[in-house]
């Protein structure tokens, strides 16, 4: 029987503190005057759950039902953040959740304190697709999220003597009341053993004798529509060893093998791996990859999909989109289930697969495009491989066809590369089976189509596309900015959260003194805000009367954290050596925020730089408290949330060519940050549709880069021709910042002035002057701010729910179900 609609227990106060008690009761086993802090924020979260459920079965019911198009996210990250505020938010319960606490006694502000934020992610890419989800949520379209349940997501960060240490982020210890396990709906997903070929009455046809197995548990989590009654979901695969040992495993001959491995079976889903730009090639990280596609692959054939459902319709009924090239190995995967299990042709699997899968790519750094090396791969997917093989030879058949036999041209496109190892290059496996590919900026999109991949544009005319990115404007503003939430809503009247090029009407706004005055006095509320959670976190305080001025990314070389450095030094020193007065400096609070992966040397040498130049900084009364350097350590979305929206200036500065988009970036624009930044990336579209006048431009343009690049990039002569650039890096170089002792950050200073890619040295000069334009622009508090409102009115176009209505009108062409 369907299930209808309904209104859940807790839409009225009453009915809320009944719901709350009756979970603290019932489901924690405790009253009220026992209850801990941690039983508390379970019983509540679990109203709101419980509010939300009915919609959520009834959108699973109809989903069921109508076996319309429906979106796949395949991505093996994604950064969620806290869930409580959002699914409050989205329930629209928040006043009546806060009054029937307060009858309670309980503040809500401890409960939202009480959450773990899952960490399932590394960065951009990870929270763009938990901004992705929420947006097709609020839309109404289908979608699933695929992806991993690590048992520990990215690493907590601390810092020992300004080093960053790693600990584990175990964010399940206390358990979490978002999710649904469903054991009943386990895929077992196999491994290794060999293939066999054998004639199907005429056909030949191949298997997979597979060595292990192992089980994917899903978990489900409610993704709830911002205030629309729908409930999408997130299906999250967690790893467990399976005794139900295949015959065919123990006739596979490798029986200590298999039962090894079994017990190794769990690690699978044990760990977020932190790097994220240089692949390890990790038998491990194929091992998870493979683990969540080919579980989400099945659950889609055996849970989504009617019985009876004509193949030769799938891509009318689905399209799963890889989120970089981390689920590529669904491809494959998919062949093999329609050929060997579903006994299609190849010609008809290959037709079908094509027009079922898309791909995004983030990066433009080449040592990020994964490679797999053959014989991992054959070991692990002896039959994936063939599959490849065959993909390939078509492929490079078909571009013979089309070219001729052009050696040079077969190598550079073959999916196979012969150097250093064989092996398969998942980008260009994603791009032959894709039907569209995507870029996450126009910059970068037009990079790819023209740098990275132009054999394979030149031969799939149309298939390359740009999408921007977006941010879900419910987090990033509403939740995260209250009190510019409400003066907006003041403004132009509500709609704008779920209609965000509505901020346009604000430009008016910002001819009025009134207005800016309470714009101005949002800002100056939320660094209060910032400064409180920053005491009780990292016992620091942000200074009054100073310029908040804010880097928070991965720690990267071509993001450039080093170019910030400099900027600073370079203000310090010249308050040293007395050729400017400290009281001549506009007052400025630096606050970075940063983890550097657990490998990358440099990337940690420079954390320990920053965290050095701030003690020095910060404790030199010739400086007369006018900088500061403030690194509070495991920045995460949590940390986000708080920083963005007090920020004044936000530093966009990574070498032109190299950040594919950015998302930050709009986050700070959208809360009416000002922007100093390279034209790089999404800044590009955010200097278009803010206005020269509103935006901090410098640095070398993408052709400017690379011109200087094919010339010879000579580090020394930009340090030789610079007079206070001399000064800063010999300032580091001193061992200043270091006890005296030169050696500690020599490897940074021999970097920068011997072996920067990222070009460092080359910005500077326009660096400094933009900076120093910066503080200009900054003493007229007033234009700031009239500026600062320009961005937040121009910046609509950063929803994340544009971004989903690009990726549906021109890659997914799935609509919403109403
Ligand atoms: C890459 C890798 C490489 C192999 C090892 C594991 C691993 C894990 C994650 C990644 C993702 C790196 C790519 C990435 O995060 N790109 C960022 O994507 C953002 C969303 O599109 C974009 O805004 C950033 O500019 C881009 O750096």
């Amino acid at each position: 029987m369907a299930l209808a609609p309904v209104a859940g227990p807790a839409s009225t106060v009453d009915g809320f503190v009944r719901q709350f008690l009756r979970n603290l009761n019932y489901e924690r086993g405790v009253p009220l005057s026992a209850a801990s802090a941690n039983d508390r924020y379970f019983a509540f979260a679990m109203t709101v759950r419980d509010y939300l459920m009915a919609r959520w079965l009834e959108d699973l019911r109809r989903q069921r039902v109508a076996q319309v198009k429906g979106v796949c996210y395949l991505s093996a990250e994604y950064l969620l953040g806290r869930q409580l505020d959002n699914n409050l938010l989205a329930s629209g319960l928040t006043s009546i959740a806060t009054t029937a606490m307060a009858e309670c006694g309980i503040d809500i502000e401890d409960l939202r304190a009480a959450e773990v934020e899952p960490g399932l992610g590394n960065g951009g890419l990870g929270r763009l697709a938990a901004c992705f989800i929420d947006s097709l949520a609020t839309m109404g379209v289908p979608n699933i999220g695929y992806g991993i349940r690590y048992e520990y997501g990215i690493f907590r960060q601390t810092f020992q003597d300004g080093q960053q240490i790693e600990q584990p982020d175990s964010w399940l210890t206390m358990g979490s009341p978002w999710e649904f396990p469903h054991p009943e709906a386990a895929q077992p997903v196999s491994f290794g053993g060999y293939t066999e070929h054998y004639d199907d009455e005429g056909t030949e046809r191949s298997r997979w004798i597979p060595a292990w197995n192992v089980l994917a548990i899903p978990y489900n989590y409610m993704v709830p529509g911002y205030q629309n009654g729908r409930v999408n979901t997130l299906r999250l695969w967690s790893a467990e060893a399976t005794n139900r040992f295949d015959l065919r495993v123990f006739n596979a001959g490798d029986y200590a093998e298999a039962v090894r491995s079994q017990t190794f079976a769990e690690n699978i889903s044990k760990v977020l791996y932190p790097e994220d730009s240089t692949p390890q090639g990790k038998e491990l990280r194929l091992q998870q990859q493979y683990f969540f596609v080919a579980a989400s692959i099945k659950d889609f054939f055996d849970h989504q999909l009617a019985p009876d459902f004509d193949l030769a319709n799938l891509p009318d009924r689905v399209i799963f989109q890889l989120n970089d090239t981390h689920p590529v190995i669904g491809v494959p995967e998919f062949m093999r289930v329609l050929l060997d299990e579903k006994k299609l042709d190849w010609d008809e699997a290959w037709a079908i697969t094509q027009q079922c899968f898309a791909y995004t790519c983030h990066t433009l750094l080449p040592e990020a495009l994964e490679v797999w090396s053959v014989d991992l791969l054959g070991r692990l997917l002896p039959r994936h491989l063939e599959i490849i093989y065959r993909i390939n030879d078509e492929f490079l058949d078909a571009v013979r066809e089309r070219f001729g036999d052009d050696e040079m041209r077969l190598r550079n496109m073959s999916i196979i590369s012969e150097f250093p190892e064989r092996s398969v290059r998942m980008a260009f496996l994603a791009t032959v089976a894709g039907a569209k590919v995507n870029g996450v900026a126009e910059l970068h999109s037009q990079l790819l189509r023209d740098k990275v991949l132009p054999d394979f544009n030149e031969f799939y005319p149309g298939k390359f596309t740009n999408v921007t990115n977006g941010i879900t404007p419910r987090r990033f503003i509403r939740l995260a900015n209250p009190g510019l939430s409400d003066l907006i809503t003041e403004a132009i009247g509500t709609g704008w959260l779920t209609d965000l090029e509505r901020l346009r009407e604000l430009e008016a706004s910002a001819e009025d003194p009134l207005f800016r005055e309470a714009f101005a006095s949002v800002k100056a509320a939320n660094k209060r805000h910032l400064n409180d959670v920053l005491l009780v976190r990292d016992g620091f305080t942000v200074s009054d009367g100073h310029m908040l001025d804010v880097m928070v990314k991965r720690l990267h070389e071509y993001k450039r954290q080093m170019l910030k450095v400099l900027h600073i030094v370079t203000q310090y020193e010249s308050i040293i050596s007395g050729r400017v007065a400290a009281s001549d400096i506009q007052p400025r609070t630096f606050i970075f925020g940063a983890k550097a992966a657990p490998g990358y040397a440099m990337a940690k040498r420079i954390i320990h730089l920053i965290n050095a130049v701030g003690s020095v900084v910060n404790d030199d009364p010739r400086v007369e408290g006018r900088l500061k350097v403030l690194f509070p350590p495991n920045y995460n979305v949590t940390l986000a949330e708080r920083l963005i929206p007090a920020a004044d200036l936000s530093e966009q500065i990574s070498l032109a060519g190299k950040e594919a988009s950015g998302t930050g970036n709009m986050k700070f624009a959208l809360n009416g940050a000002l922007t100093i930044g390279t034209d790089d990336g999404a800044n590009v579209e955010i200097r278009r549709l803010v206005g020269d006048d509103n935006f901090f431009l410098f640095g070398m343009s993408e052709p400017e880069v690379e011109a200087l690049w094919a010339r010879g990039y000579k580090p020394a002569d930009f340090y030789q021709g610079d007079e206070s650039l001399r000064r800063a890096i010999d300032l580091i170089a001193s061992g200043a910042f270091s006890g005296g002792d030169k050696s500690v950050f020599e490897p940074i200073v021999s970097n920068l002035l011997y072996d920067d890619r990222f070009m460092v040295l080359a910005d500077y000069s326009t660096y400094i002057a933009a900076q120093e334009k910066v503080d200009a622009a900054y003493a007229d508090q007033d234009a700031w701010t009239h500026a600062a409102i320009l961005n937040v009115a121009r910046s609509g176009f950063f929803s994340s729910d544009r971004s989903m209505r690009d990726y549906i009108d021109r890659i997914w062409h799935a609509q919403p179900l109403r």
